[in-house]
């Protein structure tokens, strides 16, 4: 026979375990939509990287890379953010649910890239970022741009944000290696290699001009 305390507890425990499930079953149906948004704009780079490769002999998308965010991640940032953990604040808060990361080879193939997605009639462009312009204090480079896109569902359409990160490969190579020393080192880079850090994000930025200068040299003969 179980004590009526003990009892209790193991009530409370089944009650939050419920709980959960159906609130995971919640957040699951919710984020589906992510993936639509995803396909439709990875399938626009797409036609947009061929067409520029038929009509310029030249691909703006070195790579491209999207995902979902997972709920943990997502639990994390609504965290970071002071917000209560819900799937309401999810949706209106965080606007990298779905993201995609562009790598190109030159700088000018990132902002051909923002012009063409916004000329796109069925894409709104709500927010800019440019770190190429304006450089993050560690030396971080991107343009990050905030769209919403309509996906088409059986009985109703529905506007999905989707975050693009467009940079070079060389802001990429810079990127991902802080990224890792970010969370090795738990978010306190030591001030020394902070300081190696900048310098090989100005050494990524000299690579990104002498690449451009070379590519147009070569333009030049052909
Ligand atoms: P993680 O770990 O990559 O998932 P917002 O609420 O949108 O205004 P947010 O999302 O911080 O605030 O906007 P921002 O500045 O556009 O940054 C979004 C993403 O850009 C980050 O996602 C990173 O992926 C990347 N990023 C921004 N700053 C840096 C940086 O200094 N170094 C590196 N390596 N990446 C950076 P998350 O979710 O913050 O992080």
């Amino acid at each position: 026979m179980i004590p009526t305390e003990e009892m209790g507890l193991l009530k409370k425990k089944i009650f939050e375990a419920e709980n959960l499930q159906s609130n995971l079953t919640e957040w699951k149906e919710q984020l589906f939509v992510y993936k639509f948004a995803l396909d439709e704009i990875n399938t626009k780079l797409n036609i947009l990287n061929e067409e520029y490769q038929h009509i310029h002999n030249h691909n703006p998308i070195e790579h491209m890379k999207s995902r979902i965010k997972s709920p943990a991640s997502i639990v994390k940032k609504l965290k970071r953010k002071g917000l209560d953990i819900t799937i309401g604040h999810a949706l209106e808060h965080i606007h990298d649910i779905a993201g995609v990361r562009i790598t190109c080879s030159f700088i000018s193939d990132i902002y051909t890239l923002f012009e063409a997605i916004s000329r796109q009639d069925d894409i709104e462009v709500i927010r800019v970022k440019d770190y190429i312009k304006q450089p993050k204090a560690n030396g971080y480079k991107s343009l990050h741009l905030i769209v919403e896109i309509p996906v088409f569902l059986s009985n109703h359409v529905k506007k999905v944000k989707v975050e693009i990160q467009i940079r070079t490969i060389a802001m990429d190579f810079w990127a991902s290696l802080e990224h890792k020393i970010y969370y090795k080192f738990d978010k306190e880079i030591p001030d020394e290699l902070r300081q190696e850090l900048k310098m090989a994000a100005e050494a990524a930025h000299d690579l990104d001009e002498k690449m451009k200068r070379i590519r147009d040299e070569v333009d030049l003969i052909n």
